[in-house]
């Protein structure tokens, strides 16, 4: 098993719908460790850092205006390929393409309301870690559940 990181956040539609306990709910149940959590409003200079790769694209002011609309349910979770289980759960960026049974897909119409972030590297998720947590704030500890989660 290897420890890997990734961010992941209830955007301000998912936090606004009351869905932050359902969507915690299935990474948690799925195996996942929790690592970090804060519930902020996003500063419009850490949304420009953390969006920086789609500057310039047309829904880029939208993207800004939305993420920073409200309060976020900022996240850290670790497990062996965290990030890509974690994209799976999550679903296609657009939610009408999104399969049922990931978030997206089941409680998302349009991509620019879709409810949840997650990193799309180990990269990403080193960079975007380190945007929303200080290293004190990532908890590292055991939890006795992984010796029936992990062969
Ligand atoms: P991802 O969130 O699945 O990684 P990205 O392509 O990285 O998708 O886009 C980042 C976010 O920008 C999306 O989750 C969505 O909120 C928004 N976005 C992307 N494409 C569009 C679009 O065509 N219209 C409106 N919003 C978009
Ligand atoms: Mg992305």
């Amino acid at each position: 098993m290897s420890a890997e990181r990734t961010y992941l956040m209830v955007k301000p539609d998912g936090v606004q719908r009351g869905l932050c306990g359902e969507i915690v709910s299935r990474f948690e149940k799925k195996g996942l460790k929790l690592v970090a959590v804060k519930f902020t409003v996003i500063p419009k200079a850490t949304a420009e850092n953390h969006y920086g790769e789609h500057k310039g694209k047309k829904f880029y002011d939208s993207l800004i205006s939305y993420i920073t609309s409200g309060p976020v349910l900022a996240m850290v979770w670790e497990g062996d390929g965290a990030v890509a289980v974690c994209r799976n759960i999550m679903g296609k960026t657009n939610p009408q393409e999104s399969a049922p049974g990931t978030i997206r897909g089941d409680f998302g119409m349009v991509t620019g309301m879709n409810l949840i972030h997650g990193s799309d590297s180990v990269e990403s998720a080193a960079r975007e870690i380190s945007i929303f947590f200080r290293p004190e704030e990532l908890m590292t500890y055991d939890r006795s559940a992984d010796a029936w989660i992990y062969e």
